[in-house]
């Protein structure tokens, strides 16, 4: 039996306040000065549903909104997705809330293969090349149709189109703006996944993201609507436990119906397959003014908006290219974004980022109102909570700082003067939660963990004998990070592979007055995975050999965080994250996809400190 996800009703139905009025002063003396739009009396609308035929003769299903109210030509805001286009007016005016109340003549559209579209879905379609072989629509050029239609049949607009969107959505935003129609004036791809191979999704430096990759894929190609896979049991971690090898999840459950998961078994490399799917070759201009949004801790896309922002930075002759990252999930902006988890944040920081940047940004490109330019950089710093902005990300005054691993769990800036290691053992038959368990499946019921993972307590791993840490002593003065952070590790393991998995913590003191509840809370502020097989090369995967100390660098992306005097900075070290991201068998096989049970063995990890060769986590700071 399947079960109808709720998935549509989160992304038509996102929590949000409705109508807001907000005067809001934001941050500090440097938080970002702008104009605030309130979203009070959000107008009625005359609805239209329209198949739009694309260049292929495929029609798209689309939904257009028009104010009752217009009083003169209005732009389009224009949102395209794979999740079902809204029948009715709430996903404007909850959604949208300040758009709205500026007036848009907001446009929905099922992607092709999707809800009420004709044609094929294929999942993240990668884009045409342009005057070559192959084939000759993609997501940009159903864009293109698109708003070449509404253009030519809307009455009463000003001939300029926005587009935006949260994820999958977002993404289309990103390729509509690869070969953009003339009436294309101003884009905000938000969490738009950018490769899903390096850091989005599906995978993270090639690590598969098992309960996400498998069960995104069965949702989206089960049928043309969203269906969740049913698990026979409320902890997905037994589920997942219990089947095995991934093998098994076709030969017992998909039997090979969905595309998606036969190409994560057939490309478990870094090869063409994903390479061509990849964002960052295409994007090779900057065509639009382009807002890229992002949250600090987003469970699902962190990695596509900073390198979708970085990548077209660096051809961003005119200045048209934005970075606005604050402290929120996955489109967490698009509600009131004050809290995650048990962390709050003081205020509603998604109220003010889409009243004083979102609102301002697409009104001054879009309807020639105001004179608003976004920061190059706005980005929330956790912490101190407050707004920051910079005039390049990472900042340009960063200076790179080393935290070393040291002896009985020491966390410092002095490299070691000894030689030593800490080691661990990892069983892939006990593999560590990524989460508190029960492990609620990614997209239901209503409240499953998955949302607000990233800032649980790290404690409930804490004294688990395979997970290692290193802390600092309680901080004499605030650290501010503010740009990258990478793991530079030693590693050896008795196996022939294995999987790093670093999350760098910040420890509140025991006596947290500010909320005593919080008293000693381990928050994530940067992690990610690496597997070992693919340190030297991303295509082709090679063992570790036993025993041998090799050097891995992981990516734990970038923040901006005040670790503040009196927490203390710990580092978190393990070899599973499941069933997030399936168990490495640390034993070397060609195909994870493809290993048999007896190939998943136990194996010693060592974590090695020796002077010249010391395993550390670098951060980019500032002067507090
Ligand atoms: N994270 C989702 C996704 C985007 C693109 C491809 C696959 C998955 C989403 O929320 O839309």
């Amino acid at each position: 039996m399947t079960t109808v996800t709720p998935r549509r009703a989160l992304r038509q139905n996102p929590t949000l306040l409705g109508a807001l009025a907000l005067a809001l002063a934001v941050g500090t003396a440097s938080s970002t000065a702008a104009q605030v739009v309130t979203a009070a009396a959000a107008p009625e609308y005359t609805f239209s549903q329209v198949m739009i035929p694309s260049r292929d003769g495929v029609k798209l299903n689309t939904v257009i909104f028009a104010p009752k109210n217009q009083t003169g030509p209005l732009p389009f805001m224009f949102i395209r997705t794979p999740y079902g286009a809204p029948g009715d007016k709430y996903q404007v005016t909850r959604g949208y809330p300040e758009l709205a109340a500026e007036q848009y003549i907001f446009v929905f559209q099922d992607i092709r293969g999707r809800y009420k579209s004709e044609g094929q879905f294929v999942m993240q379609r990668p884009p045409r090349i342009v005057d070559g072989p192959g084939p000759s629509v993609d997501e940009s050029t159903d864009a293109y149709d698109t708003i070449d239609w509404l253009v030519k049949n809307v009455p009463n607009h000003n001939g300029k189109v926005g587009m935006t969107g949260v994820s999958y959505p977002g993404w289309l935003a990103a390729m509509a703006m690869l070969a953009p129609h003339p009436a294309l004036a101003a884009v905000s791809p938000q969490a738009s996944p950018a490769d899903m191979w390096m850091g989005d999704d599906f995978h993270h430096n090639g690590a598969f993201r098992l309960s996400y990759g498998f069960e995104y894929a069965a949702m989206m190609e089960s049928s043309k609507e969203n269906e969740n896979f049913s698990f026979d049991r409320y902890d997905t971690y037994d589920w997942y436990l219990k089947l095995g090898s991934l093998a098994n999840v076709n030969t017992k459950y998909l039997k090979g119906k969905i595309p998606t998961w036969n190409d994560f078994a057939a490309h478990p490399n870094y090869d063409a397959f994903w390479q061509r799917q990849a964002m960052q070759s295409y994007l090779t201009r900057v065509t639009v003014p382009t807002l890229n949004v992002g949250g600090w801790w987003d469970q699902e896309d962190f990695y596509g908006p900073v390198h979708i922002y970085r990548t077209l930075e660096k051809k961003d002759s005119a200045s048209k290219n934005f970075l606005v990252v604050g402290p929120w999930n996955h489109g967490g902006w698009r509600g009131a974004g004050k809290a995650l988890g048990k962390i709050d944040f003081g205020a509603a920081r998604g109220d003010e980022y889409r009243a004083t940047i979102e609102a301002p940004f697409f009104a001054r490109y879009l309807k020639g109102k105001g004179s608003y330019t976004p920061a190059e950089a706005t980005v929330f710093e956790s912490g101190s909570n407050t707004w920051r902005t910079f005039t390049a990300w990472p900042p340009k005054e960063a200076v790179t700082k080393s935290l070393y691993f040291g002896a009985d769990g020491v966390l410092s800036m002095s490299a070691p003067k000894t030689t030593g290691n800490d080691a661990f053992v990892s069983d892939p038959a006990h593999p560590v939660p990524y989460r508190n368990r029960p492990i609620e499946p990614t997209y239901y019921p209503r409240g499953s963990g998955w949302g607000p993972w990233l800032t649980e307590d790290q404690r409930f791993v804490q004294n688990r004998p395979d997970v290692l840490s290193w802390s600092t002593e309680p901080l004499t003065e605030d650290i501010v990070l503010a740009g990258d952070v990478t793991a530079k590790l030693q590693v050896s393991t008795t196996g022939q592979d294995a999987d790093w998995i670093v999350k760098l913590i910040d420890v509140y003191p025991e006596e947290y007055t500010a909320n005593t509840k919080l008293g000693g809370f381990e928050l994530m502020v940067a992690n990610d995975v690496f597997r070992s097989r693919f340190r030297e090369s991303f295509e082709t995967p090679k063992a570790m050999v036993p025993n041998q100390v090799t050097p891995v660098t992981i990516d734990l992306h970038t923040q901006s965080y005040r670790f503040q005097k009196g927490h203390r900075v710990m580092v978190q070290l393990q070899s599973s994250w499941f069933p997030l991201i399936d168990r490495n068998p640390q034993t070397w096989v060609p195909n994870i996809f493809e290993a048999k049970e007896s190939d998943f063995k136990a194996q010693t990890h060592r974590v090695w400190r020796t002077p010249t060769q010391a395993s550390r986590v670098e951060i980019q700071v500032v002067q507090p």
